[in-house]
């Protein structure tokens, strides 16, 4: 899972038009899985099946038949689906935009399709739309929306990526019945029944040929030439690059970029799934995405009745409550001019601050800051609360500099030290 899914070219581009500035600005969205996987919860014919929930069907797990799987969309019943509380969940975290799965390889659309009936209001006694719904909710509380959809993988339809090879009359279909039939029209629906939408987040491209890429890339272009695409769409085509699944990478990367990960270690609720990543655990690898340049997508998967599980809400809320105390360390805020993290935690810059996310409070009263050439003006610990506390410092051979700080951690999670510079510009000295 560690595949980088292709550079993209058009990034700059789309800064300079404008579009992709409340990505690039926002650095915080929630991702959601949500799908008739989440009704299945990791367990099939009565067994437990470890990994990532909605993979459950396929022949590497439980190897569900597409029939028998098909079949389970009867007992598929969210009613306590609450798009609002879902969305203010988002707000609550800090989050600034929303992308759902509207359709995973399960094939199965988690909105009102004409085009199949395979979808949530059809095949289910539920019949709401939930999109709908999620996404009414969202604009209502001033956050961004996209949808995620599998254009490559569909292991439900014939002729879809992974799926069957015959259709119902038993008739030889390939992926061009699949892509015309079913895959760009519910892109089509998408990108027509929702609004103006921020994002389309296409996955797993795989072998799909690049003429049917192009065609549903420039599909969503004309329909909403606003919407970010990220680049496992395939070929180049999106506004920005997607690292790996539940990678936060080590190294800085230039352009705009994601990376999505998870709150626990499945995608899609499972119910054995309690590795919740902690507040501290949340912030950092946020803290961390964003030194590199990044956006942080963090998954949360709603069980069978729609809701998410409450003990990965709570840790969401708790960050939340950090965020709001230190807006400016995440928020349009570049990159660390260092490339690495740093042994004690990450830097992230704004104008002219460098703001200092201490994870591991140093325990002998000194915090170490490695080849900073720059003359700093002020260095001081944030506190929100009451008067920030200025903190003394000396510059030490090699430019290393050495922080004089309190021998107590200000902070439970990650406490920040805000220095300021004249001149925004920092002259780092990167370890050669
Ligand atoms: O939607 C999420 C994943 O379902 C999707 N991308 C994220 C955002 C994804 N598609 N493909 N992959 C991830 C690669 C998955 C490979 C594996 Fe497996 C699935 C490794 C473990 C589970 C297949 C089944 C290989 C081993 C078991």
């Amino acid at each position: 899972m560690e595949e980088m899914w292709g550079e993209t070219n058009v990034s700059v581009d789309a800064l300079k038009n404008g579009k992709a500035k409340f990505f690039d600005e926002s650095n915080f969205g929630m991702f959601i899985h949500w799908g008739l996987f989440s009704n299945l919860a990791g367990v099939w014919d009565e067994k437990t099946y470890y990994g990532i929930g909605e993979w459950i069907m396929n022949p590497r797990m439980a190897g569900i038949p597409v029939e028998e799987y098909k079949k389970t969309a009867k007992n598929f019943n969210p009613t306590g689906f609450d798009a609002k509380k879902i969305a203010q969940l988002a707000k609550d975290a800090g989050m600034k935009y929303i992308i759902i799965t509207s359709k995973h390889h399960e094939g199965f659309a988690m909105f009102d399709s004409k085009v199949s009936d395979f979808d949530i209001v059809d095949a289910t006694p539920f019949g709401r739309d939930p999109m709908h719904e999620l996404s009414d909710a969202c604009h209502e509380l001033g956050l961004g929306f996209g949808f995620y959809y599998s254009h490559n993988q569909d292991w439900t339809t014939p002729g879809g990526g992974r799926g069957p090879k015959l259709d119902e009359n038993g008739k030889e279909v390939d992926f061009k019945d699949y892509f015309y039939n079913k895959c760009k029209p519910q892109v089509k629906e998408i990108c027509t029944n929702y609004g103006a939408i921020d994002f389309v987040w296409f996955d797993t491209p795989g072998d799909m040929k690049k003429e049917y890429v192009v065609e549903l890339a420039a599909m969503v272009r004309e329909l909403q030439p606003k919407a970010m695409m990220c680049s496992r769409v395939g070929y180049d085509l999106g506004d920005y690059a997607s690292v790996g699944d539940m990678e936060v990478p080590t190294k800085r990367i230039q352009g705009l970029w994601e990376t999505c990960d998870t709150n626990n270690d499945s995608w899609s609720y499972a119910w054995y799934d309690n590795n919740f990543k902690s507040p501290k655990v949340i912030l950092s690898r946020l803290v961390e995405t964003v030194a590199r340049g990044g956006s942080y997508l963090f998954n949360v998967g709603p069980n069978n009745m729609g809701t998410v599980p409450e003990i990965g809400a709570e840790f969401l809320r708790e960050s939340g409550k950090w965020l709001q105390k230190y807006p400016q360390v995440i928020y349009a805020a570049d990159p660390s001019p260092w490339d690495y993290k740093l042994p004690w935690g990450d830097i992230t810059t704004k104008n002219n601050s460098m703001f200092l996310a201490v994870s591991e409070w140093p325990i002998d009263g000194k915090l170490y800051l490695p080849g900073l050439k720059t003359e700093i003006e002020s260095a001081e610990i944030l506190n929100p609360k009451e008067k920030n506390k200025h903190i003394k410092f000396k510059q030490e051979k090699d430019n290393w500099i050495v922080f004089d700080v309190p021998y107590k951690a200000p902070e439970k999670l990650i406490s920040i030290i805000e220095l300021k510079f004249k001149n925004g510009k920092t002259v780092v000295v990167n370890d050669e």
